[in-house]
């Protein structure tokens, strides 16, 4: 299951005690009880924040508290409600007990809000207990605890980007790149047999995921290789990269070939906004890889892709030693943002195949 987790501790408030007072004023000898009552204690509440995609700031910090309510004063002042805690979670994001193993919720919108465990109620002052026999209650009630509750969170991964290319272009080579994943890499065609998922971040809280798929041949669409299996993934993906081996002979027919396959799995597969890595360039001459661009470009410009590629599209990288990563990586996060159409839960990969 490709998934991110997290364990947490999370406390509601408690509530305010009660408060035991009596009137105390110049000419009024024997004033009444006026104590006022506690304040609720705050909730822990889990909010869907939609722009969220892993549990990465949650992990950061181990407990959730809410705030205590304030204890209730005298002239039948009641005491401030404790601020709740609002624990922001992404999209899909599945909350259990850790003890119980409970689900406590599955949020799945983004309009999704659940209170989790509710803050302690305040006690009563001791005004409520004033009764025909007992005109000065000193007695006010407590407030009561809040709960702590373990929990464990889990969001099963959308993927946002999708890897396509030949066996050995150096998908699983970018995947490590890009985010912490650690694909099996390997001199050799088919290396990946399961789909991988990576976080890229940008920023704390900004990131996005990046599927790496098994290598695609030809054929793929009628069950050739390994890829086909997997294309259903890269059907809900919101961008797709192209990796190119350009150390490799004929990199605009590597092109052809994964663009003919997607398109006969299915056209929309074909219709999503993309990039092209051409990777490798470690191994060639500056000028040579150069030349062999040119020559890219000017196939791609006399070609039925000329409405669908520009120069601006097309990266040339190098996975392993970490040339052209930084641009391209800023290109997909914008390429993913621009394009960012609400996902649903739909899109989750799942390793069950
Ligand atoms: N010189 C060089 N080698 C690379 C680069 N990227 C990947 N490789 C090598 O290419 C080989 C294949 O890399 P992988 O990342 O496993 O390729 P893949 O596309 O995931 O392959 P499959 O999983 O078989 O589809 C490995 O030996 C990598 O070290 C690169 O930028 N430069
Ligand atoms: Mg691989």
């Amino acid at each position: 299951m490709f998934s991110d987790e997290a364990e947490i501790i999370i406390q509601s408030g408690k509530g305010g005690d009660g408060c035991v007072s009596f009137r105390r004023e110049k000419y009024v000898p024997y004033g009444g009880p006026d104590g006022g009552d506690g304040g609720n204690g705050g909730d822990v509440i889990f909010k869907v924040r939609n722009s969220l995609r892993s549990l990465s700031w949650i992990r950061s910090r181990h407990l959730f508290k809410a705030q205590n309510g304030q204890n209730g004063m005298k002239q039948r002042k009641s005491g401030k409600h404790g601020e709740p805690c609002i624990v922001e979670v992404p999209p899909g994001t599945i909350i259990k007990n850790i003890q119980t193993d409970v689900l406590l919720a599955d949020l799945s919108h983004d309009t999704d809000e659940i209170v989790i465990a509710h803050g302690g109620r305040g006690g009563k002052g001791n005004t409520h207990f004033m009764t025909s026999t007992n005109q000065a209650p000193k007695y006010a009630q407590d407030g009561k605890e809040g709960i702590e509750i373990h929990l464990k969170l889990e969001v099963k991964l959308i993927a946002d980007i999708g890897l396509v290319g030949k066996p050995n272009a150096g998908k699983s080579t970018l995947l490590s790149r890009l985010t912490k994943a650690h694909p099996k890499i390997g001199n050799y065609p088919f290396t990946t047999l399961y789909p991988n998922l990576g976080v890229m971040y940008i920023s704390e809280f900004d990131s996005i995921t990046i599927a790496d798929i098994p290598g695609l041949i030809e054929g793929a669409h009628k069950g050739a290789g390994l890829g086909i299996r997997f294309l259903k993934h890269i059907e809900r993906t919101k961008a797709l990269l192209y990796m190119i081996d350009f150390y490799e002979e004929d990199p605009f027919q590597q092109f052809q070939l994964l663009f003919h396959e997607l398109n006969t799995y299915h056209p929309d597969l074909v219709k999503k906004p993309f990039y092209i890595a051409l990777n490798k360039i470690d191994v060639m001459e500056n000028q040579i890889h150069q030349e062999k661009f040119k020559l890219l470009l000017s196939e791609i410009t006399t070609s039925p892709y000329s409405e669908l590629i520009t120069k601006d599209n097309i990266f040339l990288i190098s996975a392993v030693t970490g040339e052209g990563l930084e641009t391209l990586k800023n290109k997909l996060y914008h390429l993913v943002e621009t394009h960012n159409v609400h996902t649903t839960n739909n899109n989750v990969l799942t390793n069950e195949y």
